[in-house]
């Protein structure tokens, strides 16, 4: 499945993605194709809306402490729910779909989260670090935020003439 990647202004990454039902061949090969464009992209997590299919579906992988992102470490999240949560970080994040920018945003430190992985089996997982800010970050998307939705005003304003720049420059290069 080609899959590309949809970028900040566009409007399709402000849908709620919809809850999966079905955990059958196209949901894998979504699943499938996501891996290979998060890992050519550079990224360590990726929602499917990003990539134009509104399902809440979410893949993560974390480097390791070598920086490697094994295969091993992929995470598959299906409709995944936070129970718990608790303390407070801040970690400077990038997106994706938001190419070059990276701002510091305060998210809870460790979560407890719910979810089915891609054959609709039930799993828990305990998240502290960076799989924890990750994870805060890819639901996000699930429900059509964005990192830089979480900056103050000023800094908003800020990206936004950055981020308008960038574009132009891209558009003439
Ligand atoms: C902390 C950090 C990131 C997250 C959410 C997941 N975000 C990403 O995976 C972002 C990846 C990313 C990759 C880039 O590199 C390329 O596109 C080659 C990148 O660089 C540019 O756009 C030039 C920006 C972001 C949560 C918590
Ligand atoms: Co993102």
């Amino acid at each position: 499945m080609k899959l590309t990647i949809v970028e900040y202004p566009d409007k399709r990454l402000r849908m709620k993605s919809k809850e999966v039902k079905s955990f059958d061949s196209s949901l894998h090969n979504l699943l499938d194709s996501m891996y290979p464009l998060m890992m050519d992209t550079n990224g360590i997590g990726l929602a499917a809306i990003q990539v134009n299919h509104p399902i809440r579906a979410l893949i993560l992988n974390i480097p390791d402490e070598d920086g490697e992102q094994p295969k091993e470490n992929l995470i598959e999240m299906i409709n995944p729910v936070i129970t718990n949560k608790e303390g407070e970080t801040v970690y400077q994040e990038g997106c994706l779909s938001v190419p070059k920018f990276y701002e510091d945003i305060k998210r809870y430190e460790t979560l407890t989260v719910n979810y089915q992985d891609r054959d609709g089996n039930t799993k828990t997982l305990d998240a502290e670090g960076l799989l924890s800010i990750a994870i805060q970050h890819e639901m996000d998307h699930l429900e059509g935020i964005l990192f830089i939705d979480k900056l103050s005003y000023a800094r908003r304003k800020k990206f936004e003439k950055e981020y308008k720049r960038m574009l132009k420059e891209r558009k003439s290069s």
